[in-house]
């Protein structure tokens, strides 16, 4: 194919000689994108494109969907299952029956000699649904302990504790469509042009056409900050004081809807006395935000017709991450914007199966948003599975933070590590690494074997990942797609399913609870236990998910009779017809005191150290660390850090530094830019044993989600630039 020159040195797209396309959703960020990956003749995956008729990206990929189907062969890969007496003893190769037979072993002791929640199951966001239901039948009904969690701890825990203490239920009640609708929007806390590059774009879409002003709240001057009409550019940690003094100001010149309050929420009297406290002057001085722009963002977002926020880690990893979040909806409760076209309160998620694992992973309760504390909830489960309901503990287990000092207390004695990677992705990475070591048996299911993790590990079960497998994820605005298998995982290694049903079977020795191999099965079962409930799945099934390319919860069996095609799945929750899940139908608005206990600068620690990502990494680059076309950007770490510091440091552009904290150090390269201010630095998470080596994490109290985005740091000039060179390359394992 030729483009452009036709004359002179024409640009040749290379023909890589693709003769059938498969579908599958992407596996990285929560945007849900539909994708083709190409086969050529041999059946090797050699290219990836977006599919045009998808609503979501329509026909777009970012920069790392385009490069997916490199996955298959990277470097890395777990091929066979692995075996060790010790962790610090070289592997031992080994097979799937004795693997899974010492893990099963072992969870029994474990459980026999210290009790049954002494043994802890962290799973993830990124696996596929069916996965998650069934390793939440697996833990719930037959290994039976409590301490089951995931990472979303370290992601969207506070948007779920927000919205289940605003509207009684997690669920995010808007979609994309509603940037076409909204007539102001405000992002908090959320880098959408680098972390959900189509989500932007279409945002972005949606902005040229109608113009609406953009209020980014970030201390950062982001990508998506320097394409605001308006840039708060906020003191870390301080986002609910600004939200207390807008809503201060709302109704101060009585802008609120009282007739939407009155109608649908309860606690106006006991939140309109809190935010008198929170004048825009004193808030002022906290948020380093003047007031006057404080008083203008207030009115920009209460007199709009249809007012819409979005937000991300900026807020949900902060010690007030959930009161953020309950922030944001009171926002949207008291001028009415939730549930209609444009006005909502909508949580931009993270990995792309964040949404799947918290409707049906049973980590914080039982599936489908039922409540362990619930005792018709947990009868209900109980009769369905098959399973005895005194079996199930009666109300929900540690977070996976609390988790973790569970096992330096020695509380906890032996760990399953699905899909994740503590000693990169948790706080305080010394720590991480203590507790790692003490404990007595640790598994780790990876689809790469390279993981920091894995090296504290008893047993490994190499996993395949996202489309070496079957099975729905559900996105940001409460999309199910379907992944298909593209290509066979590399090896001896199986799909997650496969490795939790062989584990079922060494539990489930009567064969009482059934363990269905099919994961289009396993979701016609989950469909049952949806009927009624607010993610009702039951007019969906495999196949009318892809032809749709996606299905928006819920669609309802009674949708389908109705004749009502999929599109028409929910687009909204909490509309005009839809109550909010207390008892009484009402939202709650909840007073928000302010509370400053974050690390902040001193003299001995002067700067921000604010955390973050970058496009074309995926968090501890287990995969985008392997595939050249996205390393290639940004292959060792690095620090942004303001010019006029770096002057005083006597520090140049590419120079190492040395970052301390009061947990560790880390060294990097020096990057200037006016990105960030004179007395913060941003450094990315994705590389092996830097940015956590120095985090403090405090937990949020509601949703034990770490603050990873306040910590205090100083920087060090280094000397000898060679020796930290040198050391720098040491430390980077890939
Ligand atoms: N390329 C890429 N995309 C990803 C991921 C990835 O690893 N790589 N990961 C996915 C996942 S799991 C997640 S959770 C999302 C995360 O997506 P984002 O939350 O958008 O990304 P982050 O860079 O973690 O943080 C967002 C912003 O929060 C700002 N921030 C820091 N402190 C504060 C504060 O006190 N207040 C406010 N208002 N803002 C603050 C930071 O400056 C940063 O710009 O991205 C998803 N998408
Ligand atoms: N400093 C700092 N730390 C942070 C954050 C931050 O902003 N700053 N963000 C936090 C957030 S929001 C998140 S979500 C976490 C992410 O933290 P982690 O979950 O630890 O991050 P990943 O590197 O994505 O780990 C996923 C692991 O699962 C493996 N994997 C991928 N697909 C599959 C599969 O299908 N099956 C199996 N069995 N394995 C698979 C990958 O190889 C990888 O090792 O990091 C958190 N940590
Ligand atoms: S925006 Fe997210 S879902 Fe879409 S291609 Fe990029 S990483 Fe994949
Ligand atoms: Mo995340």
């Amino acid at each position: 194919m030729l483009f452009g020159r036709t004359q002179k040195n024409p640009i040749k797209i290379a023909d890589k000689g693709v003769v059938e396309w498969k579908y599958a959703a992407c596996g990285y960020c929560s945007t849900g994108c539909s994708i083709e990956v190409g086969l050529n003749e041999a059946g090797k995956p050699v290219a990836s494109r977006g599919v045009a008729d998808a609503d979501v990206n329509r026909g777009k990929l970012c920069l790392k969907g385009i490069f997916e189907h490199e996955l298959f062969d990277s470097a890395g890969r777990g091929i066979e299952p692995l075996i060790r007496d010790q962790w610090h003893q070289p592997w031992q190769a080994s097979d799937w029956e004795t693997t899974l037979d010492r893990t099963h072993d072992e969870i029994k002791r474990i459980q026999e000699k210290y009790g049954r929640d002494s043994f802890a199951i962290i799973s993830t966001g990124q696996m596929l649904t069916e996965e998650f239901y069934t390793l939440g039948k697996l833990t719930r009904g037959l290994i039976g302990t409590n301490n089951y969690d995931g990472n979303t701890t370290l992601c969207m825990a506070s948007a779920v504790s927000g919205y289940k203490r605003s509207f009684g239920s997690d669920g995010p009640p808007g979609c994309y469509e509603d940037f076409e609708h909204t007539d102001c929007l405000f992002a908090w806390g959320s880098n959408l042009p680098e972390q959900h590059p189509i989500i932007y774009w279409r945002m972005k879409e949606a902005q040229e056409k109608s113009g609406f002003p953009l209020v980014v709240i970030d201390p950062r001057v982001t990508m998506l900050a320097q394409n605001a009409h308006k840039h708060l550019a906020i003191t870390p940690g301080t986002d609910v004081v600004l939200m207390n003094a807008m809503m201060h100001v709302i109704f101060d010149l009585g802008l609120e809807d009282r007739r939407y309050i009155e109608a649908n929420t309860n606690g106006i009297a006991a939140l309109e006395a809190e935010v008198t406290h929170y004048n825009p002057v004193m808030a002022a001085k906290i948020t380093g935000i003047d007031e006057d722009t404080i008083r203008d963002v207030a009115r920009l977002y209460a007199t709009a017709d249809a007012s819409m926020s979005i937000w991300t880690m900026g807020i949900n990893q902060s010690t007030h991450g959930s009161d953020g979040v309950v922030g944001i909806n009171n926002l949207s409760l008291i001028t009415g914007n939730i549930g209609k076209p444009g006005g909502t309160s909508l949580s931009i998620t993270g990995q792309c199966n964040a949404m799947g694992t918290r409707e049906w992973s049973s980590c914080s309760g039982l599936p489908n948003h039922r409540y362990l504390e619930n005792a018709d909830d947990r009868k209900e489960v109980a009769k369905f599975w098959g399973v005895d309901e005194e079996f199930f503990p009666k109300k929900r287990g540690m977070f996976q933070t609390d988790i973790y000092h569970a096992i330096e207390t020695g509380e906890i004695k032996g760990l399953w590590l699905i899909a994740t990677n503590p000693l990169s992705s948790l706080p305080d990475t010394a720590r991480v690494r203590k507790a790692m070591e003490s404990l007595e048996f640790c598994v780790v299911q990876d689809c790469y074997e390279d993981t920091e993790s894995a090296q504290y590990a008893n047993v490994f079960l190499p996993a395949g990942t996202w489309a070496e497998k079957e099975g729905v994820m559900t996105n940001t605005e409460r999309r199910v797609n379907l992944v298909k298998p593209v290509s066979a995982p590399p090896g001896q290694a199986k799909p997650d399913l496969w490795i939790f049903n062989q584990m079922a079977k060494r539990f489930n020795k009567d064969g009482n609870v059934s363990f269905p191999d099919k994961a289009a099965d396993i979701f016609l079962e989950m469909g049952q236990l949806s009927k009624g409930r607010l993610a009702d799945i039951t007019g969906m099934n495999h196949e009318l998910i892809e032809k749709s390319r996606g299905i928006q919860w819920p669609y309802t069996d009674k949708q389908v009779k109705n004749g009502e095609a999929p599109p028409s799945g929910g687009k909204r929750l909490y509309t005009k017809d839809t109550e909010f899940r207390y008892a009484d139908g009402k939202a709650k608005l909840i007073p928000l005191p302010f509370i400053d206990n974050n690390e902040v600068p001193d003299e001995k620690f002067p700067y921000w150290l604010n955390t973050g990502r970058l496009i074309e990494h995926w968090h501890g680059r287990s995969k985008t660390g392997k595939i050249g076309d996205n390393n290639k950007y940004s292959p060792v770490p690095f620090i942004e850090i303001n010019p006029d510091a770096a002057i005083e440091l006597g520090i140049n552009r590419g120079d190492y530094v040395r970052l301390v904290s009061r947990r560790s150090d880390a060294v990097v390269i020096a990057m200037p830019t006016q990105r960030v201010s004179k007395n913060s630095i941003f450094l990315p998470f994705h590389f092996h044993d830097c940015a956590n080596r120095l985090t403090l994490g405090l937990l949020d109290p509601h949703s034990r989600q770490p603050a990873y985005k306040q910590s205090a740091v100083r920087i060090e000039r280094i000397a000898d630039q060679q020796a930290a060179a040198k050391l720098s390359m040491e430390m980077r394992t890939f």
